[in-house]
């Protein structure tokens, strides 16, 4: 496909909130809307993370659109199959999927100001574009860790995100490198079939009970008959999630009643000394997210299974060697080492009308947005799940459905006024971050650790540091006054 084609709304990606965009615009009648998606189908992280043990640890009745409930949720912490069945069935529902052209990567974005259009590069032809949504998630760039060495591995080497599951692991000795949140879901899950696990672990994670459930048949019925049942139980379960973020994050007295229980899990746990010694964590918790497992400590302790805390020096054709010297062999290598947060290479693709990328402009000034979705220099460009709104505590398809009504409503403004480009200005852009370095400043993110959550500057753009409920105030309507705009017939002049 060599022409180009124009569309009013192109967006990047069709996992969660790439998926919901088209859906909230097309509800809302706009309908001239493409989804372009890298990979064979819609679902996003949960398409792509499907290694063993992978689970959500929100729970289930959180993990889902307010307008697509889901009462059929199997546990209070669901598996990744169902979370991905879900997303294909809610696209199916909402007759979305045609919408979705699949196998079409997104290679460079530029914006043209003298027409206030996108000019997006894919591997499948060129898209002229009024409005240009990214929905491409805010973990989807495994980041690969620099290893001496690694690319001698003889066996099989992949990341947890692009788990190879033609690889057997039963009878063979496998390495995981990393102790984040995936690898404490993969480890349990594959150590009872490999012969031997060695796991790499730089920082002992905080590990706290994980209070799991399968939902019986007759409470799961009475969710479908009762759907109010499960808006309460959903409000319950956001209101007791809020309270911890602004409590705890801000006041190191309240963390500790929750470090004593992460603690007297891991010693009931774990009886071996020295082995509870390697796995006592060493910083503020908190400032990485806390991870939520029954079943990591107790895999760590059987026969099959080491802890290597000694640093990785290389790796040689048949294993990895740590700075002690020892050699510890290998038949297969998992990395379990995270994604490019703010250092997404995606960044790289978007240019401003000048040519400068997203990812230099956050590079140089620390990587900040307006409410978390629109950025100054670059017009008509809505980043979602964009700086400073993540969650470590709850759901995140609540903070999208608050950037999805600020979209829609800025959709709706735009059409009313005849507008062609609105951008965000720059002292309204400063004055917002301001104010929420202000109130991230003394949380546990900024001076517990450093963690993902961090950018260059030290600020920590990876989380929202307030309630969700003031996020979602913020977001009810698009603010235009704090917009420069170009109307329609200027653009055209
Ligand atoms: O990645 P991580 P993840 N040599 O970055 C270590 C979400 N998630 O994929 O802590 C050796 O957290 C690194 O060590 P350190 C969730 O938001 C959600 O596990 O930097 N080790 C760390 O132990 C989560 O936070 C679910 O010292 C190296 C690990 O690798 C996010 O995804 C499930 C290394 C990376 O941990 C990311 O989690 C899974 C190196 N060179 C994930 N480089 C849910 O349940 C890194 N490490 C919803």
């Amino acid at each position: 496909m060599d022409q180009t084609t124009t569309v009013d709304v192109l967006v990047v990606g069709a996992g969660f909130s790439g998926l919901g965009t088209v859906i909230k615009l097309t509800e809302d009648g706009f309908d001239d809307v493409i989804v372009v998606e890298r990979g064979t189908d819609v679902g996003g992280t949960w398409r792509d993370n499907s290694y063993p043990g992978a689970a959500c640890d929100v729970p289930s009745h959180l993990y889902s659109y307010s307008f697509a409930l889901n009462p059929g949720w199997s546990r209070a912490f669901s598996p990744q199959g169902e979370i991905y069945d879900y997303i294909r069935r809610v696209t199916h529902d909402a007759g979305v999927r045609e919408k979705i052209r699949f196998g079409v990567e997104v290679t460079s974005a530029r914006f043209d100001e003298s027409r206030g259009r996108w000019t997006v590069g894919t591997t499948a032809g060129e898209y002229d574009a009024r409005v240009l949504v990214l929905g491409v998630g805010a973990l989807c760039e495994p980041r690969l860790p620099e290893i001496d060495g690694i690319g001698d591995f003889a066996g099989p080497v992949f990341h947890t995100a692009r788990w190879d599951h033609s690889v057997p692991l039963a009878g063979r000795r496998v390495a995981v490198i990393g102790t984040g949140a995936s690898a404490i879901q993969v480890v349990p899950s594959i150590a009872p079939t490999v012969e031997h696990l060695d796991v790499y672990q730089r920082t002992a994670p905080w590990v706290l009970p994980r209070i799991d459930r399968q939902y019986p048949g007759f409470e799961r019925a009475l969710y479908r008959r009762v759907p109010g049942l499960q808006r309460a139980v959903r409000a319950l379960q956001y209101a007791s999630r809020e309270f911890q973020v602004v409590g705890l994050t801000r006041t190191r007295a309240a963390l500790a009643p929750i470090k004593a229980i992460g603690r007297a899990h891991l010693a009931m746990s774990v009886r071996d000394p020295g082995l509870r010694a390697k796995l006592t964590p060493n910083f503020e918790i908190g400032c990485k997210r806390i991870l939520l497992s029954n079943a990591w400590y107790r895999a760590l302790t059987r026969q099959n299974v080491d802890v290597v805390t000694t640093p990785i020096s290389r790796v040689t054709e048949g294993g990895i060697v740590t700075s002690d010297g020892a050699e510890h062999p290998a038949d297969v290598l998992v990395v379990a080492t995270g994604f490019h947060v703010t250092d997404s290479p995606f960044f790289e693709r978007v240019r401003d009308a000048s040519g400068r990328t997203l990812a230099d402009k956050w590079a140089s000034e620390g990587m900040e947005a307006y409410k978390g979705t629109t950025v100054a220099g670059y017009p008509n460009l809505f980043v979602l799940m964009g700086p400073a709104t993540g969650l470590g505590h709850s759901s995140m398809i609540y903070m999208i459905e608050s950037q999805l009504n600020y979209l829609v409503d800025a959709m709706r403004s735009m059409r009313d006024r005849g507008l062609q480009t609105v951008e965000v200005r720059e002292a309204v852009q400063n004055a917002y971050n301001r104010e929420l370095r202000e109130n991230t400043g003394e949380t546990v993110w900024v001076t517990g650790c450093k963690s993902w959550y961090l950018d260059a500057k030290g600020n920590a753009p990876a989380v929202w540091p307030d309630f969700t409920f003031s996020y979602r105030n913020q977001t009810r309507d698009f603010d235009l006054s704090a917009y420069r705009r170009t109307t329609i017939d200027e653009a055209a002049a």
